[in-house]
C-alpha cells in the first residue's frame, strides 16, 4: 500500500456524545499520531444530513439515518495524518458492531448499526466532499510547531 497525507471527515454520532464517549473516541485518532485539524460540535440541519448522506437516499434506513444525525449534536472532525482515510475505517471497525472486530470502536463502544457512535470518509473523494460540507477552508488548521519549536524562538539553542 503506498504511502499518502490524507485528510478526513470524522463524525462522533449523538449517541457517543450524549453517552460521554468524545474524549474517548478523539483519543484514539490522537495517540495512533493523527492530528486533529478541524474540530466543531454541532447539530446538523436537514439539508446538512442530507447532502453528507445523499448516497444512501431512498435506502430504507435513509429516513431513521436522517433523523438520529439530525438530533444532534455530533462532534464534527477533520483529521490528518498517512492513509488516515483507510487506516480510520479500520479503527472504526464494520458498520454492524455485531461484525466489528474486538479493539475496534464500534466493537468497543456500540451495539447496533443504528447507533454505531461513529462516521468515517470511505474514499479521498467522500472526506474531501464531507470536509467541505462542514468546514469552511478558513476552519482548518495546522499545528505544525512543537513546544521545542517555541523554546528555540524564545530562548535559542542551548550549547
Ligand atoms: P458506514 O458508516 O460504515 O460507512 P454506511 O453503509 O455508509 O456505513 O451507512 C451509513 C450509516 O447508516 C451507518 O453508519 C449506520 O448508522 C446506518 N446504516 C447502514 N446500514 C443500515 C441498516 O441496514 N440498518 C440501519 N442503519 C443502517
Ligand atoms: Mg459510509
Amino acid at each position: 500500500m503506498s504511502e499518502k497525507l490524507e485528510r478526513t471527515f470524522v463524525a462522533i454520532k449523538p449517541d457517543a456524545v450524549n453517552r460521554g464517549l468524545i474524549g474517548e473516541i478523539i483519543t484514539r485518532f490522537e495517540k495512533r499520531g493523527f492530528k486533529i485539524i478541524g474540530m466543531k460540535l454541532l447539530k446538523p440541519t436537514k439539508e446538512i444530513a442530507a447532502k453528507h448522506y445523499e448516497e444512501h437516499y431512498g435506502k430504507p434506513f435513509y429516513e431513521s439515518l436522517i433523523n438520529f444525525i439530525t438530533e444532534g449534536p455530533i462532534v464534527a472532525l477533520a483529521i490528518e495524518g498517512i492513509n488516515v482515510i483507510d487506516i480510520a475505517r479500520k479503527m472504526m471497525g464494520s458498520t454492524n458492531p455485531q461484525e466489528a472486530l474486538p479493539g475496534t470502536i464500534r466493537f468497543d463502544f456500540a451495539q447496533i448499526k443504528e447507533c454505531n457512535v461513529i462516521h468515517g470518509s470511505d474514499s479521498p473523494e467522500s472526506a474531501e466532499r464531507e470536509i467541505s460540507i462542514y468546514f469552511k477552508p478558513e476552519e482548518l488548521f495546522e499545528a505544525k510547531k512543537t513546544p521545542e519549536d517555541y523554546f528555540v524562538e524564545k530562548y535559542g539553542h542551548i550549547e
